[in-house]
């Protein structure tokens, strides 16, 4: 019985030397209550008039800011993409993708929100930069702030191809002065090219 005692107040010391050096050691998880240390950001990809989920050209966007470079996203109509930075002030651009045609011209707009709230989906909260254009600058992200921008491009028509006016700007390769194809200039306005066809077969 003696024996057990002294082993068992053995054992009592030994853990209490571990509790007692080893607790410091152990990180301090961080509780529901407490502040985030970060910001988020979220980006939603609007066309209008609007595509079926998941079709339609695609853009990309990047995400250039003073804490580090966090990348970006391919977004299609109505597709959102979202990140947790550190505090600080970031912009955001947007360059077409994919199924963008050179015929295909959009007016750009955007819209940021701030919300004092962490990761808040609603797109809601203080307008904090508005205006035409693919990129937005001097975001400034706060811990527990939500930053919400909405890119928007809507679809307008070239009605300058076939007035007979080259304008390159406008994405034509060529303006003979009419809308038909089949004349070396298509009705978009873009070069056709000879199809030539061989017979595989030697007759
Ligand atoms: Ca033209
Ligand atoms: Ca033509």
């Amino acid at each position: 019985m003696k024996k057990v005692s002294k082993t068992f107040i053995t054992a009592l010391t030994v853990m209490s030397l571990i509790l007692h050096f080893y607790l410091p050691l152990v990180p301090k998880f961080a509780r529901a209550d407490d502040p985030p240390q970060q910001g988020s950001l979220y980006i939603k990809k609007n066309v209008i008039p609007h595509y079926e989920w998941n079709e339609g050209p695609a853009w990309n966007f990047n995400i250039l800011g003073t804490e580090l470079d966090a990348g970006g996203w391919t977004l299609k109509d109505q597709q959102w993409g979202g990140i947790d930075l550190p505090p600080g002030t970031y912009g955001v651009s947007e360059s077409p993708s994919s199924g963008v045609e050179p015929n295909d011209f959009y007016e750009a707009s955007y819209r940021c929100v701030d919300s004092p709230n962490f990761r808040d989906q609603s797109n809601t909260g203080e307008v904090i930069a508005s205006g035409t254009g693919t990129i937005v600058q001097d975001l400034q992200l706060q811990a527990g702030h939500t930053i919400y921008c909405t890119f928007t491009n809507t679809y307008v028509a070239n009605t300058n191809c076939g007035d007979g006016v080259l304008q390159t700007d406008m994405g034509e390769e060529c303006d003979d002065g009419n809308n038909q194809d089949g004349d070396g200039c298509s009705s978009i306005c873009q070069i056709e090219t000879c199809n030539l066809f061989f017979s595989e077969y030697n007759i």
